[in-house]
Parts: structure tokens; sequence; C-alpha cells
């Protein structure tokens, strides 16, 4: 339980005397023994994963810290979320929840309690309550089918997610949106040693009734798939937690409003992968000496025609074959046609997710009556490196990079450089700043994601060719070194070193599917087949070349941060304390090279000194005149001169704020909450006056 009164160390690091790293750690150390996981660096919360259930959520407490006002109790969660609300409803801001850290900090826990904090300080009529309970069971299901268990975390992400709430006018969630980022599809037919598949195959075999498998044609035991198996094969999920979430998973589709239909469809699907991950190809000769294939477990591909209600030639003939010119097929040999099964089980999972996420947008979609104004949460897959590293993880890593580049330059940069426009005096507080390696991915003729899309790099072997020739010399890149592995080069990533191997890195970037197998596909007489590949329609006449990943990703992560700069932003940085899952344990050298990439110790120095929030003089006048004493502020002259009236007037220390050239700068959070207070009190009396008036009227 949150104790109010004995609180450890420090709550505000920027209190912290002497302010050293050291010091900082300590703090955190000191907090996470006692088990208070939350620290603030201003209005920035640092939480430290507990991995233990803490008694630190409840609705009571969301009731306390609504009460009490952000930032005027021990530091928590539900204060940021808090205080996004409150900017929200108070200033008519649109806002976002920025969650970061890396592999298994707690990111999505974080973005959990946010969004149970929202459901319990909003209002409860009948559709708004609908609203809040799809809300919650859109996260639930996104877990099942787009979470898995890796060597980092037991229910690691492998999609980047961004859900924007929207509310009306009286602080109710009436409606969202999903954005998603690069879903991590390679896990369906590859796993590191240790890694699960996605949550959902399992919660499906562990859940489903003995009817539901038989309609299904499936067997119960997660060992007789192939693209469940892994070389150490050590479950942490027992049968009966797989089974347990299965009930959620599916008491999430019927309360979002899928059909009986359509729940009947998606376990198909995901049916149909595990069936089609079990196919195998036997080498055979044809008549004419050319080497082809077939199909040894024939019987999975009849039962997978069978759930798919479709002759099973169709689909065999476009797993083993390829169309060379119009009508004339020829025969892929055995190691070609296991290829094209593995490209046909993801693509089929990953359209699945994407069906998804776009029936739940339909679902939550929010009735356009007026302006609304929206609540983000951005809670993307933190930063990881691992034994072997491939496409996956350099595309993970680039969107860390490019969010981090997005905190640096808008907590320290913009933040130093506006202050010295200001004319206000500043000493210059140094960080590193990871542009340089965001411009060794993405730069337009070099960089490392760009030289994938090169049309004369066919091969990954060519393609490493072509990152040893551009980028070799790089500070923060090491190629063609004696050094590496095999087929691979290293980055120096903001939070740590990164070796990659390149295979299949132009086939996971360009991500094609043969159209023979989406014309088969299409051609099943199957619903959701049908608009899973829609591109195999045969009236449609010409199939376009599809965009590549790591295009698709940087266009929709630009459009992302764009849209974050026109918003007010809430940071949650996340620490992993021990790299075992351990609760109790907290390994001070992690913590430290943590605290070091993410930049907190600056981020304390610039607090210090700095000022949480700042508004041009005519606007700051436009919104709090109301509140000056008894009545207008009286002045001749600026704006500048008006707001020290009003100033003035307030029973505010002068030292939380600072005059600027054209800014008011406003030192902590809490003091612009008790400005918005004032204002709130001040519109009360008005509204009351008003209504006398227009009684004495009448
Ligand atoms: P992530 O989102 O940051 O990793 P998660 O939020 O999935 O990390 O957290 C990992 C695990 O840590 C969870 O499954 C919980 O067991 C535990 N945990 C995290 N936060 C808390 C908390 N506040 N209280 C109790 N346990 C917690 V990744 O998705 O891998 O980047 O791609
Ligand atoms: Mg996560």
């Amino acid at each position: 339980m949150l104790n109010l009164e004995q609180e450890v160390g420090v709550w505000d690091s920027v209190l912290l005397e002497p302010l050293s790293e050291d010091t900082f750690i300590a703090n955190l150390q000191q907090r996470f023994k006692r088990d208070h996981i939350y620290t603030y660096i201003g209005n920035v919360l640092v939480s430290v994963n507990p991995y233990k259930k803490l008694a630190l959520y409840s609705t009571d407490l969301v009731e306390t810290y609504v009460k009490r006002g952000p930032f005027q109790l021990p530091p928590h969660i539900y204060a940021i979320a808090g205080s996004a609300y409150r900017w929200l409803n108070d200033r008519n801001e649109d806002q976002c929840i920025v969650v970061t850290g890396e592999s298994g900090s707690g990111k999505t826990e974080a973005a959990r309690i946010v969004l149970q904090f929202l459901v319990l300080v909003s209002g409860d009529i009948v559709g708004v309550k609908l609203m809040k309970d799809r809300l919650v069971q859109a996260n639930t299901l996104l877990e099942a089918f787009g979470n898995a268990r890796t060597m980092k975390n037991d229910n690691a992400s492998r999609f980047g997610k961004f859900l924007d709430i929207e509310f009306d006018y009286k602080g109710d969630p009436v409606g969202g949106h999903l954005t998603h980022y690069f879903l991590d599809k390679a896990r369906v037919t590859s796993l590191s040693p240790g890694d699960r598949n996605f949550h959902i195959f399992y919660q499906l075999l562990a859940g489903a009734d003995i009817h539901l498998l038989k309609c299904l044609k499936l067997q119960r035991n997660v060992e007789h798939y192939n693209i469940l198996q892994t070389v150490n094969n050590q479950p942490t999920l027992t049968d009966d937690e797989d089974k347990k979430l299965f009930v959620y998973t599916k008491s999430a589709l019927e309360v979002l409003g899928f059909s009986v239909e359509d729940i009947i469809d998606i376990f198909q699907v995901i049916a149909i992968v595990l069936k089609l991950g079990n196919l195998q190809f036997v080498p055979c000769n044809n008549i004419d000496g050319t080497e082809g294939c077939a199909i040894s477990n024939e019987y999975e591909l009849f039962e997978i025609c069978e759930l798919l209600g479709a002759e099973h030639r169709w689909l065999q003939r476009a797993l083993t074959s390829r169309q060379i010119e119009d009508g004339i097929l020829a025969d892929l040999n055995a190691y070609e046609a296991s290829k094209i099964r593995d490209i046909l089980c993801k693509t089929l999972y990953s359209r699945l997710f994407t069906w998804l996420i776009n029936k739940i947008n339909e679902i939550i979609k929010g009735q356009r009556l007026g302006k609304r104004k929206v609540l983000g949460v951005l809670d993307l897959y933190g930063f990881e490196v691992f034994e072997k590293n491939s496409f996956e993880q350099l595309i993970i890593n680039y969107c860390n990079e490019k969010l981090h580049q997005f905190i640096t330059n808008v907590t320290l940069k913009e933040e130093q450089e506006e202050i010295i426009r200001e004319g206000l005096e500043w000493a210059k507080i140094e960080y590193f700043n990871n542009i340089v390696i965001c411009q060794l991915l993405e730069h337009e003729s070099h960089g490392i994601l760009s030289l994938l899309e090169e049309s004369h790099v066919q091969s990954d072997s060519c393609y490493l060719n072509r990152v040893e020739q551009c980028c070799a010399g790089h500070s923060y890149c090491l190629a063609a070194d004696a050094t590496l592995p095999q087929y691979s080069f290293q980055i120096r990533h903001y939070a740590g070193t990164v070796t990659y191997n390149v295979h299949e890195f132009l086939e996971k970037n360009r991500d094609s599917l043969p159209k023979e197998i989406s014309r088969a596909m299409f051609r099943f007489d199957h619903p959701l087949m049908k608009s899973l590949f829609p591109e195999g329609n045969p009236k449609r006449c010409t199939f376009k070349r599809p965009v590549s990943k790591s295009v698709q990703l940087r266009v929709s992560l630009n459009s992302l941060l764009k849209s974050l700069n026109s918003r007010q932003i809430h940071y949650i940085r996340c620490l992993k304390p021990n790299e075992m899952k351990q609760p109790r344990i907290l390994e001070m050298a992690l913590i430290q090279h943590q605290v070091r990439y993410l930049g907190l110790v600056p981020t304390v120095q610039i607090w210090r000194s700095g000022y949480c929030y700042r508004l041009a003089y005519p606007q700051f006048l436009c919104r709090y005149k109301m509140i000056c004493g008894n009545t207008w502020p009286r002045w001749r002259g600026s704006p500048i001169e008006g707001v020290s009236v009003l100033l003035r007037s307030l029973p505010i220390p002068s030292a939380e704020f600072t005059f600027g050239r054209n800014k008011l700068f406003v030192r902590s959070p809490r003091t612009v909450f008790e400005l918005e207070d004032f204002r709130r009190v001040r519109l009360h009396d008005l509204a009351l006056l008003i209504q006398k008036s227009w009684r004495g009227f009448s």
C-alpha cells in the first residue's frame, strides 16, 4: 500500500543534494528496496520494474490522486495519467503519454495502468461504459495476438502500439484509434532458443474445448506443431495459464462485438497456420528429369483445405510450383517449396493481425460529433539485443533510436535552446545526441536502411558489401572487420552495441508474396481469406509491388513523431532492474547503463535549473487575467506588464516565475495546476453570478 507519511529517499530527483549519477542511482535503489518503484524528475516519471505484484493500484488510490491533484502525493503513475487527463480537460489540448525503456522494463504494464486509470476517472453512462470496456478488451486481444515470450521478456510486445483515446467535453472516452507498427512476424516460423511463438497459438491449444479443437482439426499437444518447437523448449507459462488466458481472449472478442462466425474464422486461420507449418516437402524427379517436390504428410494439406472448403490441388500447386509465363508452370524443389510455405504462414498471420486491428478500429471509432480531444498512449517495443540479431531487431532498434532522438530533442536540446533564445541565464548542459546514429541508419543515399532499397542490391551478400562500402568508417558502425562473425555488421546504438546478421534481410524487407499464393488463397470459399488476400482476385488486373517494410515503417514513424509535436507530452521512463526477471534484485551496473543512455542525469540538471511550462505573454493574459484579485488586471503598455500586475496579485511566490523575452516561464507543474484551480473557481463563481442575475431578470 502506498504510505503517504513514510517516504524513502527523495520523491523528486530534482531535490537531490548533491546531484550526481551516484546519488541519483542510490536514491532509486533506496526507494526500490522499499517497493517505492516510482520517482520523479520534475514531471517525468521514472519507474523501476518490481517484477512482483505490488498493492499500488486500486480504485481508492485513483480517487486519492484525483482529489489531491497530481504531484502533491508520492510519485505514482496515476499522477502522470492524472496530469495528462487534467491538461486535456482544463486546457483542451491533445495529450500523449510516451512510455520508453528497454525490453522488459515495464512499458506495456505502464500503458495498461494508464488505461485503467482513465477508465476509473471517467463517467459511467451506458455508451461511455461500453466504449471503455471495448478499449480495455482491445488491449487484451492485442496482447494475445501481438505478444510473445522472448529471452528478455515473457510478455514481449512484438509490435509497436499507439492508442489514441478520444474524449468528449465532459472528459469521457467516446472513441479511439489504434495504430500499429511493424509486427515481428518472422517468429511465426522461426523461433530462437527459449522463445515462444505468439501467445494465441498456445492459448488456443490449451483452452479450446474438445468440440472446438475437433472443428478446427487440431490436436491439443504443442509438440505436434513444428512452428511451436524451439531448440530449448522450456515453457514458463503452464498450460493452465494459457487456458485461463484463452478465456480472456475469447471474452475480449465477444465484448468487442466480433460475431460467432468471425471468431470461428479467426481461430481457423490460426489452425491453418499451425497445420501449414507442419507440411513437409520431399524431393521427387519429374518425367522430364527436372527436380520437383511432393508433400509427404498430405493429410495436413487435406485438412487445411477442408477447413477452407476447397479443392486441395489449388493449394498444393501454389505451394510446389511457380508460374514462369502465362499458363506455364515450373516445379519448385523441396527447399524452395518450404520457403514458400513459411512465407505463407507469416503472411497469413500478419494479415490476420492487421485485419484484427482494422476491425477493432471500426468498433472503437467514435461518432464524429463536434471537436474531440485526444489522449494517446505510446508503447513501442523496447531496445533489444540477443545473441543472434536479425532484420527485426534492426527495425525495433531503429524505432527506439528515433523515439530517443525525439525525446532528446524536446527535453534536452530545444528546451535549452529556447531558454537561451529567451535571454534567460543558462549554463549549457551536455548530453549525447543520437542524431548521428539516426543518420547512419536513414541517410537518403547511404543509410543502412536506405541501402536495402537500392535496385542493384539483389542478395544479402551484395547488401552487406554496400554497408561495408558506405558505412565501414563510421564511428558508430563496424563492418568489414575481422573481429565480426561472418555475414554481419555492428551498430553502436544509443543503448548498446548490436551485431546484425544479414541473412534474409532483403527478403524480409521486400516482403513480397508469390501471386500464385494470393490467387490460391483468394479462390478458397472462406470469407476471411478473400479479405486477407484481395490482390488474389483475378478481376484485379495488376499486381503492385508492395512498399518495403523499412520504407513503410519510416513513413509511419515520421507521421507519428510529427503528430506528437503538436501535443503536450508526458514521459514515463521505465528501467529494468535485472536480466533474470526476478523481484528484489537491482543490478547496479544495469541500472547505471540505462540511466546513462536515457540521459536521466542531464534531465535532472535541466529540471533543477529549468522550467516545466512556458507561455507567450498575450496567451498567458488571455487565459488567466480573470483570476487577478477581484478585477481584471489594470495596466498600461505591453502584455508583459499586464502579466507582471497579474502575478503580483496572486498568492504564489515570485520565484516560481521567470520573465523571458516573449514568454513567461513557470518552474513547477504544481504552480500550473494552482493557476488552473484559481481559474476553475473563478469560472464557477462567474457562472453562479450570471445565473443569479438571470433569475433577477425573470
Ligand atoms: P516492456 O513492455 O517494457 O517490454 P512489460 O511491460 O511487458 O515490459 O513488463 C515485463 C514484465 O515485468 C511484466 O510481464 C510483469 O511481469 C513485470 N512488470 C512490469 N511492470 C510491472 C509493475 N508495475 N508491477 C508488477 N510487475 C510488473 V517489450 O514489450 O519486451 O519492450 O518488446
Ligand atoms: Mg511491451
